[in-house]
């Protein structure tokens, strides 16, 4: 297994739009497998294809405990969303900067499984949070991008001073 290098802004590459994966193939299986490895040894509870600059739709996710849970989400759609919630969020790609993101409570995705197979999920919390968060990320959009102008010209300079 390999550990994957994380994009970090200002990296324009975050901003790519991510392309459909047609089929579910063995290097698409080991993509997944080496981006969890990497999700964990972050670590993360998530980690978008984007950000290993993989401009390609699928996304990990482990919102368990004892990372006994993994997620891999292939071409995912939400197809539903109700509620709202706020929760304090980070990013693999924007280390040591922290805010608050209002996102949907619920969420109902659609999405491929390593076999090809499509499956529904409906889930709610943190886990809603996370896939809200990812899928983001296959559309070229982190979380900074939630912000108020200010905001997010505040986190920009004060991501650019941690690590200038
Ligand atoms: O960079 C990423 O996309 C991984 C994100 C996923 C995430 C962000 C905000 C809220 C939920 C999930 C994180 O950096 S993973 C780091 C982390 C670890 C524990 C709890 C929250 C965030
Ligand atoms: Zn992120």
């Amino acid at each position: 297994m390999t550990q994957l290098n994380i994009l970090t802004l200002p990296d324009s590459r975050l901003k790519t739009v991510a392309q459909p994966i047609p089929q579910v193939t063995d290097e698409i299986r080991q993509l997944a497998a080496d981006m969890l490895e990497t999700m964990y040894a972050a670590p993360g509870i998530g980690l978008a294809a984007t950000q290993v600059d993989r401009h390609i739709q699928m996304v990990v996710i482990d919102v368990s405990e004892d990372k006994s849970e993994p997620l891999v989400l292939i071409n995912p759609e939400i197809i539903e969303r109700a509620g709202i919630q706020t929760h304090e969020e980070g990013c693999l790609s924007v280390p040591g900067i922290y805010a608050k993101v209002k996102r949907a409570d619920q969420v109902m995705i659609k999405y491929q499984d390593l076999d090809g197979q499509w499956q529904e999920l409906q889930t709610e919390g943190l886990l809603a949070v996370c896939i809200q968060h990812e899928l983001d990320h296959l559309k070229g959009i982190v979380f900074l991008d939630h912000l108020s102008v200010l905001k997010r010209k505040i986190a920009l300079k004060k991501l650019a001073k941690l690590h200038d």
